[in-house]
């Protein structure tokens, strides 16, 4: 048996520097997170990403209740999800330029694709591509994502940033709730079953990532028509 120091350097399973291997988590009977999922996208999807946010800048919505969320909002795509005083809905048009949503970058909709399919969605084209940002102390409520037409096909969720811990529910407000911590480059898919499950984001604590500083970034990408 070889001793730890005289492996070959090009078989060092266990080396502090060894990247991780990917890895996938099923939290439900269709849903998954898949560890580190968008780290080889990641050099084209930061630029994309600075480019959407020019065209769309980040806002905080208020809710038809009137609570201003402490998560900021913006998307690409063929439609953006938008909160007004007679409700939540998608729109073609963002209320705040008058004009219609960047375009999905093609290194999106590649990252959400391949995500889907190795969930087993296969052939998933989502038209709605909603960017949240938390800074530490924003949150997400239980809630369940209902206000897309395309129920059957599943939700892709892409993490970016400082990391977060997830929630994940049931059918029901009441259900005892799973907690999944998602960092800088995982993604979590669900759908089928799954598909209106109740789900949230804890607080975000303080911090500074490397890449995206002091913030976190999720996308969430469906069928919204
Ligand atoms: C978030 N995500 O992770 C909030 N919704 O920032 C969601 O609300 C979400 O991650 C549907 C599917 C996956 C999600
Ligand atoms: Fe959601």
């Amino acid at each position: 048996m070889q001793r730890k120091g005289t492996t070959p350097a090009t078989f060092d399973l266990f080396a502090e520097d060894t990247p991780q291997l990917p890895s996938q988590e099923q939290i439900g009977p269709e849903s998954f997170v898949f560890r580190g999922f968008a780290l080889p996208f990641i050099e084209q999807l930061l630029p994309a990403l600075e480019s959407v946010l020019t065209q769309a800048p980040f806002r905080n919505m208020v809710t038809p209740g009137g609570y201003t969320m402490s998560v900021a909002l913006s998307s690409c795509g063929e439609f953006g999800w938008i909160t007004d005083r007679s409700g939540y809905k998608y729109s073609p048009i963002n209320p705040l330029t008058g004009q219609p949503w960047p375009a999905m970058p093609g290194v999106f909709m590649e990252l959400a694709v391949a995500a889907a399919s190795a969930a087993g969605f296969a052939a998933f084209v989502p038209d709605a591509c909603l960017i949240n940002r938390y800074i530490p102390g924003a949150k997400m409520s239980l809630h369940q994502d209902k206000d897309e037409r395309g129920l059957e096909w599943p939700v892709v969720s892409v993490s970016l940033g400082l990391p977060a811990m997830f929630l994940f529910g049931g059918d029901e407000r009441r259900d005892p709730t799973q907690r999944v911590p998602l960092f800088h480059g995982d993604v979590v898919v669900w759908g089928g079953v799954d598909r209106l499950r109740f789900h949230g984001v804890m607080p975000v604590r303080q911090g500074e990532h490397p890449q995206l500083g002091e913030q976190r970034i999720n996308f969430t990408f469906r069928k919204a028509r």
